[in-house]
């Protein structure tokens, strides 16, 4: 049976017309450099690079070492192609441009290296979210601000689960396809192409040991998935939770749910835990060209206008009509 690799699906879509040879080239480094993450993260012990780094990122939060190695790994692979002019990621407080002495692209990466870092120790399946955003128009040395675009203007977004086996999942704005890398040949191969999530579930993934700090619609949307059959929803929820962004989009990804992070009491600025630029806009490509919906529970993620590289939000996405149903209980209470 003959095999598409990601390499030649990438130059049938050039051929298309659908992508230029620079993001055809741009994604291919970016393969490239989660087959040697994929690489590393599946030594885990034997390589010595499980536990902490020592290290804190921009948010405050503890740096395991296969987060800095991730981060470094994308960084050198994507310095010197030429497509690229800035980087940035979830793990460095600003973008890092492409250096001087190598030639600059029109592209902006971003990424969050290792997503789910807190479960590698465990051995549960941990990824890496990446977006690709076009340099502002005359930007001769891209700043923060360059990046700060709605998530409507990504030009290709994906990740890379490490999992059982390590699979990207990618979008350039014409549908959501699956690779499987081939570990013998290095190379990954189209296994599923057009994804689609189905439009009804009755699966949902939230952690709920916050739920005393949800605020009120949250509470009255989970308390009638939880009263199941016997309640105004009329059907049972089954709850699936990971708490690694990619693998818990993976699964709705291949048989449909609702993924919720919302906003809680905890966070008196009401954004949410979920990146806007590393997280919540891949992701909602990814779904979106899938099918499925994606908001914050009251507006659309890819149309929110980011004030801030950083910038978190909260993330409701999936099967369309459920996401729908948990954004009416939202806009209906406010
Ligand atoms: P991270 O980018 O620091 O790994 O945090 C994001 C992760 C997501 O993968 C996951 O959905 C969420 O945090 C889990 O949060 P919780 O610890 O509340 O279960
Ligand atoms: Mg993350």
């Amino acid at each position: 049976m003959s095999r598409t690799s990601l390499t030649r699906y990438l130059i049938e879509e050039q051929h298309a017309g659908r992508i230029n040879a620079d993001l055809r080239q741009l994604i291919a480094v970016v393969g490239r450099a989660c087959t040697n993450i994929s690489i590393a993260v599946s030594k885990g012990a034997l390589g010595g690079v499980l536990g902490d780094a020592g290290t804190g990122n921009v948010q405050g939060e503890a740096q395991k070492k296969l987060d800095v190695i991730s981060n470094e790994i994308l960084l050198e692979a994507n310095a010197w192609g030429g497509h690229l002019a800035a980087c940035a990621s979830e793990e460095m407080d600003h973008c890092q441009p492409v250096p001087d002495t190598y030639p600059r692209g029109d592209f902006l990466l971003l990424f969050d290296p290792l997503d789910g870092s807190s479960n590698i120790d465990v051995n549960v399946s941990v990824g890496t979210i990446f977006s690709v955003l076009r340099s502002p128009a005359g930007t001769e040395q891209p700043t923060d601000e360059s990046f700060l675009q709605p998530g409507t203007a990504q030009i290709a977004a994906g990740y890379c689960i490490y999992g059982p086996s390590t699979q990207m999942v990618l979008t350039t704005g014409h549908g959501t396809h699956s690779f499987t890398l081939d570990r013998e040949t290095g190379e990954f191969v189209l296994t599923q192409r057009d994804m689609r999530i189905p439009e009804d579930t009755q699966e949902f993934a939230i952690n709920m040991s916050n739920q005393r700090h949800w605020e009120a619609p949250m509470q009255g949307y989970v308390q009638d998935l939880l009263a199941g059959k016997e309640g105004a929803r009329g059907k049972n929820f089954n709850m699936r939770w990971i708490a690694s962004m990619v693998a818990d989009v993976h699964r709705i990804l291949t048989r449909g749910g609702i993924f919720i992070y919302p906003w809680d009491k905890k966070d008196p600025s009401k954004a949410g835990k979920l990146r806007l630029m590393y997280e919540a806009n891949p992701m909602g490509l990814l779904v979106e060209q899938a099918g499925g919906a994606a908001t914050t529970g009251r507006e659309r993620i890819l149309d929110i206008q980011p004030d801030h590289l950083h910038q978190r939000v909260p993330v409701f996405l999936g099967s369309r009509n459920e996401v729908a149903e948990a954004t009416r209980y939202h806009r209906e209470h406010d």
